[in-house]
């Protein structure tokens, strides 16, 4: 914090109801204060502290305190008592105020009385708004079922409606970003072969070796992993970075793998073979835990490092240089899962082949492997019942898709509602989510949305999905609500094995007419026949109902400074009956290889590049792209060009560029090159979310280029049905 008080003083003094006191009263800490870069209006003996904040400029929801004054929300600083991301946040976590009072934010109800896609608004009351969603939503179930409607929730305000669409109206039309267009896939493909989803629970603290496979620590962020990342550096852990681009993680890396991209299922499978016919792997551990590993060793034996070299483009000495590496550090080698796994449409085996790894290094329940990183149990459960409707999601229907998360994967909804095929959906729910910038194919996404009767969107800002809403709803911000409760383990893992518990809470009151989730969707169910379903009447009973089982309240998480903590649990050690599936049967049934197998995607055609994308540090996809200090840090995404091929292009670094990709759609805005020899010549990167088209955006708008725009490739996952989003291929042309 910037002042200079004692944690325990300082967390002494920050407890009270409301969440707030006065700074005045932490003890001697003026010269401190005074230090802070923040000057608002106000003296500082009128600061209050807030406790309870938990942030939401990305989903990994750090801790927060907010010093209030005046009652507005002058800075935001770490919890102290956080034993998550602690002190720490990020720069996108610090701009949270930003986004709390830009002017731009969603204010009022509003309808849209002219056209979807290009909307004139009009500012109606809860009550009108209200009764038109409950209305129009009816007149759908009534017309074609529950399952005439489609819902793309994203973020902790969405589980609610989320669950009240899926459960109580019934309709299997749910896609959820974090699973489709994110880490659905990573988490079937682990769950295939250690029978649960690997979380980030890798334990890079205490790790000889970090092998990162498309990981870019440090440009993606979430704080308490980022410092369990540089924690592991610190102690000397070798880092082995693969990615065609020389990311900020390659920049730290022992060893950087260039690799091609859309092979590094390959890459695995050459490590693995050589490892496996060399005897380089954890023969123990794969005799006391491993099942199928004969048939998963003769199905990978084709794949040698010269076999595989050929196909990803690494020289063999660097595929033996790094499976040498990972084996002589088994089994204290964090083998990182990835998060963002959505690339080629061919990752449900890559996630296998590194499941598998990380089973031949043997390292699960050791120190720098996978570890038991599960928070504390025993919470209440806040349901929607189960309604009298049920229809089978369409995956289900076709038999395709078996590893599908939960929910129904996008591109079926999408199809099904153009074509009404097999039937129609004739209205949408938006909640929390940009499908227009989030899943690929844009054109189809408008397409979907302008033949439904009826579109509902609750949001924040007014964000390009919003333009095509006919019902334009308010939400109350995560510093203005509370909010479902997050738990887990301390981020090193340490040996002192706590716990901690906490549950969002409103640093500020809402302004203007937003409301939270609770209300929003109580007053829809009352309009829809639900109101006997309604599980809490307010959203402080939704949090305490999950807290009571475990003897907390919001009450007693404010008089612990917003966080709970408890002892925890050793996270080392497997289980004796811990399986790692190296075949698995179920899935060789199911149509699948039982086995990790390399899918070849397709070539870049001549001419043309391979579009990457990925984060960057001071953004997180396009819900910060209006946020004025995030846009000052960085206001658009250069697209990084290989110098060589600038050259050709006759490029220099600064020039103005578009892109135009192989379907001959049009980058609608642009950016500047920058010419570097750290990425491929077969490929350009850039930072994702920015281009934004809504007007109401006044400072996102056209700021950069929007990679989803150039995405119009379906490529899908066999296994999951989730989208690949890096088979799009681009030229680059000057503005
Ligand atoms: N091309 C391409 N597509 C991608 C990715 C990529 O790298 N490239 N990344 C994928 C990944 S990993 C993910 S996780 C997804 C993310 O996909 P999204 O979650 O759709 O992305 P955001 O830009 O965060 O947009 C979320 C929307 O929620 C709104 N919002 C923010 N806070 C709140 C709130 O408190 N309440 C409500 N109701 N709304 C709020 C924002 O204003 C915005 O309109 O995108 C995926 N899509
Ligand atoms: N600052 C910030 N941090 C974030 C987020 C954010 O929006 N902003 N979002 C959060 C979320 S929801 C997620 S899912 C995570 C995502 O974080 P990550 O899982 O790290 O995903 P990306 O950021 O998309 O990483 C893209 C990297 O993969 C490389 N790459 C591209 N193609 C290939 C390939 O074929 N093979 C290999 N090996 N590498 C390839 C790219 O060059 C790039 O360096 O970040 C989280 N953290
Ligand atoms: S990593 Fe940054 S943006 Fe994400 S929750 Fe933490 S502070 Fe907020
Ligand atoms: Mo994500």
């Amino acid at each position: 914090m910037a002042f200079k008080v004692t944690r325990r003083k300082f967390l002494q003094t920050a407890s009270i109801a409301a969440a707030s006191v006065p700074l005045s009263k932490v003890a001697t800490a003026k010269a401190g204060v005074a230090k802070s870069p923040f000057t608002a209006p106000g003296s500082f003996a009128d600061t209050k502290i807030a406790v309870g904040g938990i942030c939401e400029m990305c989903f990994w929801r750090c801790q927060l305190v907010g010093k209030v004054r005046d009652n507005k929300l002058v800075k935001l600083e770490g919890n102290p008592k956080s034993i998550d991301n602690g002190q720490a946040i990020c720069a996108r976590g610090n701009a949270g105020i930003k986004l709390l009072y830009d002017p731009d934010r969603l204010k009022y109800p509003m309808k849209n009385v002219g056209e979807r896609g290009n909307p004139t608004w009009k500012r109606i009351s809860w009550k009108e708004a209200l009764d038109e969603c409950g209305e129009k939503l009816n007149a759908t179930v009534k017309a074609h079922s529950a399952k005439g409607i489609a819902m793309f929730p994203h973020g902790a305000s969405a589980k609610y409606p989320m669950q009240y669409f899926e459960h109580t109206v019934g309709t299997p039309n749910v896609s959820e970003a974090s699973f489709f267009q994110c880490r659905g896939i990573r988490d079937y493909a682990w769950l295939n072969t250690i029978g649960t989803g690997p979380g980030e629970n890798v334990d890079m603290a205490n790790a000889k070796v970090i092998f990162g496979l498309g990981c870019h620590f440090g440009e993606n962020v979430h704080v308490s992993h980022t410092k369990r990342y540089l924690k592991g550096l610190e102690n000397g852990a070798k880092l082995v970075i693969v990615d065609p681009r020389f990311s900020a993680a390659a920049a730290k890396a022992d060893i950087w793998v260039k690799i091609k991209p859309g092979t590094d299922t390959v890459f695995m499978l050459g490590m693995m073979s050589y490892m496996v016919a060399n005897g380089k792997y954890n023969k123990d551990f794969v005799e006391a835990h491993g099942i199928g590993f004969d048939e998963f060793k003769d199905a990978i034996k084709e794949w040698t490092p010269e076999k595989a070299s050929k196909e990803c483009e690494v020289p063999v000495a660097q595929i033996k240089e790094v499976a040498d590496l990972l084996a002589a550090n088994a089994p204290n080698v964090s083998v990182h899962p990835g998060r963002f796994f959505s690339w080629h449409g061919n990752d449900f085996q890559r996630g296998r082949s590194l499941a598998c790894m990380a089973g031949i290094l043997g390292a699960f329940g050791v120190p720098g492997g996978f570890v038991k990183g599960k928070g504390p149990g025993g919470f209440g459960k806040v349901g929607w019942p189960k309604g009298h409707e049920h229809h089978e999601a369409l995956h289900r229907q076709m038999g395709i898709y078996k590893q599908s998360p939960s929910g129904t994967p996008t591109d079926l909804i999408r199809d099904c509602a153009i074509a009404s095929k097999p039937y129609p959906i004739k209205s949408c729910v938006v909640w929390g989510q940009n499908p227009m910038q989030t899943i690929p194919q844009q054109h189809l996404t408008i397409k979907m949305l302008k033949q439904m009767d009826f579109v509902m969107c609750v949001d924040v800002m007014p964000t390009d999905i919003t333009l095509y809403a006919d019902i334009l709803l308010p939400e109350a911000s995560y510093l203005e609500r509370f909010d479902y409760i997050k738990k887990g383990t301390q981020w090193d893992f340490s040996d002192t094995h706590q716990q901690f518990v906490s549950a969002r809470m409103p640093l500020v009151k809402a302004d203007f007419e937003r409301k939270d989730q609770v209300y929003i969707v109580n007053e829809l169910a009352k309009r829809m026949g639900h109101e006997k379903a309604i599980p809490v009447q307010t959203i402080e009973e939704m949090v305490d109902t999950q807290l009571k089982p475990a003897g907390l309240s919001i009450a007693k998480l404010i008089a612990e400074d917003g966080i709970h903590l408890q002892p925890g649990k050793d996270p080392y050690g497997v289980n004796e009956d811990f399986e790692v599936q190296f075949y698995n049967e179920e899935l060789e049934d199911q149509g699948y290889p039982g086995a990790p197998t390399y899918i070849a995607v397709p070539e870049v055609p001549k001419g043309y590049m391979r579009l990457l994308a990925g984060r960057s540090p001071l953004h997180t996809f396009n819900r910060t792209q209006n946020n004025v200090w995030l846009n000052a840090g960085m206001p658009e995404n250069p697209v990084w060009v290989n110098d060589k091929v600038a050259g050709k292009l006759g490029l220099k670094s600064g020039d103005k560029v578009t892109m135009v990709n192989s379907e001959g759609v049009k980058s609608s805005s642009n950016s500047h090159a920058l010419v570097t020899p750290g990425i491929r010549e077969d490929c350009v990167f850039m930072a994702h979310g920015f281009g934004s088209k809504s007007a109401g955006m006044t400072v996102g708008k056209g700021a950069g280029m929007d990679d989803q725009e150039l995405c119009s490739i379906r490529a899908v996952d066999p296994e999951t049905g989730c989208n690949g989003m890096r088979n799009n291929f681009v030229k680059l042309v000057k503005a």
